[in-house]
Order: structure tokens, then sequence, then C-alpha cells
């Protein structure tokens, strides 16, 4: 048996025994890979997804709505700054993190590339987009990475508040006017397809799945956690009186869980590739605040410099 087999083996048997991998522990250089890719993608989506939020921060209906957004908001940015530290300690820089999303190479999730409307999108976003993001990352707090599992433990509790804040937006509009329910059934409509494709393609056309619940990176597939989610948000749509636009939903009392219609998965793998409705100006965003934040990191890095060589002494 060569020593890299040896080696797997015994990495096999650490993560079957539920043991965490940190990051000076031996790993499969496909593991070290997927762990950058899945957790820059998920910091990328984070950041990303300040953008539709952000929109409405100037014209949220009142002050207390306009404080709950912003420190929204403000989470995103200390969820993807986790994120991207605990990528870092895989072996790759934050400068190539960025480069890779500013020049189209790493994806984010696909549910950032539709735009918010109405400010009813508030509340489906945080109802919908962060009830989804919490089934999936509950899941990652089990993770066998342990900087990633850590980090998805603050990052829970935080969503958590997110969805609520989301769920009553929603039943704030659904209980005022004809209208204002109108705009909440408008955005249930909207973000609800997309929403069931942020969980990815279908466990049969999941390239990565099979190895990532071997390695448990993720503790369910696809399909089950988009499964999880139906089951859950079903009976939150029926309470708020909106209708979920989809035909086929129905309950299957065999299988004990809601039937639902098939996803556009043409949709999907197009917005994936770039050709959603927003990806473009998502993308120059994020490049436009790169570059227009060059003088500040220049401005960081020479008083760091200074400080170093004595030449300025450190203020609070
Ligand atoms: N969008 O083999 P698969 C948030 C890609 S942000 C775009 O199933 P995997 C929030 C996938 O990357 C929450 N691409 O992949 C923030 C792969 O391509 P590559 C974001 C997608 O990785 C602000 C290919 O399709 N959450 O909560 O095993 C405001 C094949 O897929 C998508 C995370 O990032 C998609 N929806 O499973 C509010 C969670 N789906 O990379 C809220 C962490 C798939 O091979 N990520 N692709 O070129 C995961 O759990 C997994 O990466 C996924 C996909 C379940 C998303």
């Amino acid at each position: 048996m060569s020593p890299e087999i040896k080696l797997e083996d015994a990495f096999q048997a650490r993560i079957d025994d539920e043991q965490k991998i940190e990051p000076k522990d031996w790993m499969p250089e496909k593991y070290r890979k997927t762990h950058i890719r899945q957790i820059s993608q998920h910091a990328h989506s984070e950041i990303v997804g300040m953008l539709p939020e952000g929109n409405w921060i100037t014209r949220a209906p009142s002050l207390k709505r306009k404080l709950g957004l912003l420190a929204k908001v403000q989470d995103e940015a200390g969820h993807g700054l986790y994120l991207y530290s605990a990528a870092e300690t895989l072996g790759i820089s934050r400068d190539e993190l960025f480069d890779q999303l500013h020049t189209g190479k790493a994806k984010y999730s696909s549910i950032f590339n539709y735009p918010t409307l109405s400010w009813a999108d508030i509340g489906a976003i945080g109802w919908l987009v962060d009830g989804a993001a919490i089934i999936n990352q509950v899941m990652l707090t089990r993770t066998s990475y342990g900087p990633y599992a850590r980090a998805m433990v603050r990052i829970c509790k935080e969503e958590s508040f997110h969805q609520r804040q989301g769920y009553e937006i929603m039943l704030t509009l659904c209980q005022g006017m004809p209208e204002q329910k109108a705009m909440a059934q408008d955005a249930l409509n909207r973000f609800w397809w997309p929403s069931l494709m942020m969980f990815g393609p279908r466990d049969s056309d999941s390239p990565n799945t099979e190895q990532s619940v071997k390695w448990k990176i993720k503790r369910k597939t696809n399909d089950e956690l988009r499964q999880q989610f139906v089951d859950i948000t079903v009976p939150q749509a029926e309470y708020l009186g909106i209708t979920i636009p989809d035909p086929d939903l129905k309950w299957n009392e065999d299988r004990g869980h809601y039937d639902f219609g098939e996803i556009d998965w043409e949709e999907f793998w197009q917005v994936v590739k770039g050709n959603g409705p927003c990806n473009k100006e998502r993308l120059k965003a994020r490049v436009d605040a790169w570059e227009e934040g060059a003088w500040v990191r220049e401005a960081a890095v020479a008083y760091s410099t200074k400080i170093k060589n004595n030449e300025v002494k450190r203020t609070a």
C-alpha cells in the first residue's frame, strides 16, 4: 500500500469517527480544494447578497425597518469575513479569492442575480432566502472541517434573526391593505422558484455531492434539503394567506412530504453561467467597489509600514 493511500484511509477513518479536520492536519488535496471552492463561494454569496437588500436601505418604509435592514446587511458582511478567514486557513490568500470573484471564475449563489423590485421583496428574501440558507447552513455546523463548522454556528444564529425579520415584514403586509397583500404575493411569486434553486442541481446532476457526503462536507444532499425547505415553508405561506406559485404542490400522505413541481433547470443553469437578470450588474458593483477602495487599502498598508518602522505611534 502506498504511503498516500495509507494517509487517505486514516483520514477517512477520522471523518467516519466524527473528528474535526483542522488546518494543519494532513488532508487529501481534493478535500482542500473542495473546501476552498465551497467556502469561498459561500463567502462571495454573503458579500454579493448585500447588494439586492442594500438597494432598499434608503427606501425602507420606517426607521424601525431601516435599522433592521441595516443590521441585517452588516451581518452579511460579517458572515463574508468569517468565511474568507476560514478559506484562508486552507492556504489561499484573500487577494486570490477576490480575484476569482472579480474575474468570474468563482461562483456565488444564483439567488442574488434576481432584482428586488418592491419593499415586499425584502420580506420575501428574509423569509425564503434566509430560510433556505438556514436549512443548508444548520447542516454545515456539523461539517467535517473545523474552521468552517465553527463559523457556521454564529452565522446560523444571525440567519435565524434575518428569517424572522423577513417573515414579520411579510406578515405585516399580509395583514395590511389589499394592495400590500398583493405586493407580498407578487414577491412570493418571483422568489419561490429561485429559492428552491439555491439548493443546487438535482442529486442526479450534482457532480460534487457523492464525494462531499463521504467526507461529511455535506451531511444531506441537495434534494433532501430542498424537500425539507418545502415542507417547512408551505405551512408558513398558508398562515400568511398567500399562495405558493406551484399548481403541482400537494401533501403526499404516503411519503409524509409535499410533492412539488419541476424546477426550470434551464433557467437555473443560465443564471449560474452568468446570464441571469442581474449577473453583470452584481459583478460590476463588486469590481467597482474593489477599484474605488484601492486608496483605502494602500493607506492601510502605508500606515502599518510606518508603525513597523517606528515612524508613527498606533492610535486607538
Ligand atoms: N448558485 O455539485 P453541486 C446567504 C454550482 S448566502 C450558483 O451540487 P455542491 C445570504 C456548484 O457550485 C448562502 N451555483 O455543488 C446572503 C457547482 O459548480 P462548481 C449561500 C450553484 O458545491 C445574503 C455546480 O453548480 N450558501 O445565506 O456540492 C443575504 C454543481 O453543483 C448553485 C452557500 O453557499 C447555486 N444555487 O453543492 C441573504 C452554502 N448550486 O463549483 C442570505 C454553501 C450549485 O463545481 N454551499 N451550484 O463549478 C453549499 O452548501 C453547496 O456548495 C451547494 C452546491 C449546496 C450550494
